[in-house]
């Protein structure tokens, strides 16, 4: 159902944020000490990245951090959501840290508090140093311990002056993009791997989480942003669409929830899974450092999944929406079909549907009763172009975050606890296998000059953080 053309309040206390990743953002790949990342290798080999594009000089954030931040001041936000780089910190992933790399995020946070933004750091977007993945990556064992040792080093050296920490991001695209479909680095098609990758990143959530919590205050919090899934079926009253939803729903949520908010995999992951792996290496009392009081969690949204049992008759072409690749990311689930969802579409394909935030929110609202709920990444891509006055007019992209921030305003309504929203992105950035074509930013970057204009939308939102109300919008 459309929004009504009214404005919407949220609550005062409600923090507007905007959110970056260090690989699509920092560019400077070789200074300071940093080493290459999985994504650095990636983007390198050719045939991985459209265009062959990298991350090497990005938007070269880590150069104009105090113009992006100043420019986040102008908009009025009240918080931002980074991620530090692994490498640029602790470059063979283990041992002493690099104190430059340090400082460059030490500095970073003293400019977000000097311009009154609360910063909320991201320990893991994706960047695992190569020295890492060369001992095997995230399907060993090993690199959960590691990953403890980095969030002890980050955690000591900003605990003091950031509240807001975030373990891990997506998990979910680092085990089964990275490790199965291979459409992200580090490029492997292994669906048993890709298993234990997501068991051994449950593992550095829950032991990175202990180390944070021991090398920090107190009041700070922690949590974990996962890309968690609306799955639907094709036929709602088909008993065959609704178990391919179920698989789909414990390989997307089941897999990290289960563990994270409950303390066990769901028997039915583990059924469907058992043709491939017997999960003999999730050890003893590995459940017990995952299944650890949060703080808060992270929900990030783009748009709904829509199943069906591979045999239906009205198969539609195969889009999980997650790129091109010969191999599935989802292991054991090869009697699933994916399906287009209906609706207006951004330029990812990504079909929109508010709806599909709200019911995410109240799942987690009655599944973890009494976490507080902060949307870390919500937003759109779309073929931005300045007009002949160097204007950018986004109107689309305000009209996806006008009917997505009522459905969160909708949400608290109806009891959710949503304590922020961060939009998907502050910037056009690195998309990742889509090079710089992808545009998600609020604010437009010219990739020749690298100079920044806001869009319309990044002037619409930036009311919306001065007032905490949305204005109406005309295509809503
Ligand atoms: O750009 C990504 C981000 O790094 C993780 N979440 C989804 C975004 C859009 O694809």
């Amino acid at each position: 159902m459309p929004e009504p053309i009214t404005p919407v309040t949220f609550p005062p206390a409600f923090l507007w944020g905007a959110a970056t990743s260090a690989y699509q953002i920092e560019g400077a790949v070789r200074e300071g000490g940093r080493t290459p990342s999985i994504w650095d290798t990636f983007s390198h080999t050719p045939g991985k990245t459209a265009g062959g594009e990298t991350g090497d000089i990005a938007v070269d954030h880590y150069h104009r951090y105090r113009d992006d931040v100043a420019l986040m001041a102008e908009l009025g936000l009240s918080t931002y959501r980074f991620s530090i780089s692994w490498s640029r910190v602790q470059p063979t992933g283990r041992g002493p840290a690099v104190q430059v790399g340090l400082d460059f995020y030490r500095r970073l946070v003293d400019e977000l508090l000097a311009a009154g933004i609360k910063p909320a750091v991201t320990l893991y977007h994706w960047d695992l140093p190569q020295e890492l993945e060369d001992a095997g990556g995230w399907p060993e064992r090993d690199t959960a311990f590691r990953f403890a040792e980095y969030a002890q080093i980050v955690g000591e050296a900003l605990g003091d002056r950031v509240e807001n920490w975030i373990t891990l991001n997506e998990p979910w695209c680092s085990a089964f993009l990275g490790y199965a479909s291979g459409v992200h680095a580090p490029g492997r098609t292994e669906p048993v791997a890709s298993l234990k990758a997501a068991h051994h990143l449950n593992l550095a959530h829950g032991l990175g989480t202990s180390a944070l919590r021991a090398a920090m205050p107190a009041r700070n919090s922690v949590a974990i942003s996962l890309n968690s899934s609306v799955v639907r079926p094709l036929s709602p009253g088909d008993p065959a669409d609704l178990a391919a939803v179920q698989k789909i729903d414990d390989l997307a949520n089941g897999v990290f929830h289960g563990p994270i908010l409950r303390g066990a995999y769901p028997e039915t992951l583990l059924a469907a899974t058992s043709s491939l792996t017997d999960w003999s290496y999730v050890h003893e009392g590995d459940l017990r450092a995952i299944h650890q009081p949060l703080d808060a969690l992270g929900l990030n949204y783009y748009t709904p999944t829509l199943v069906s049992a591979a045999d239906a008759s009205v198969l539609g072409p195969r889009s999980d929406g997650h790129g091109a690749s010969d191999h599935s990311p989802w292991p054991g689930a090869d009697d699933v079909a994916f399906h287009l969802t209906p609706g207006d579409r951004t330029e990812m394909g990504w079909s929109i549907d508010p709806t599909g935030l709200h019911e995410l929110i109240m799942r987690y609202t009655a599944e973890a009763p009494g976490l507080p709920l902060y949307i870390t990444e919500n937003g759109a891509a779309y073929d931005d172009k300045p007009d002949s006055d160097g204007r950018v007019h986004d109107p689309e992209r305000i009209a996806y975050l006008h009917g997505h921030l009522a459905a969160v305003r909708r949400a608290i309504a109806d009891g959710a606890d949503v304590r922020g929203y961060y939009l998907w992105s502050l910037l056009d950035n690195f998309e990742w296998a889509y090079g710089y074509e992808k545009r998600f930013g609020a604010v437009y970057v010219d990739y020749a000059t690298l100079t920044r204009t806001p869009k319309s939308s990044a002037l619409w939102y930036s009311q919306a953080a001065r007032t905490g109300t949305l204005a109406p919008t005309e295509t809503n």
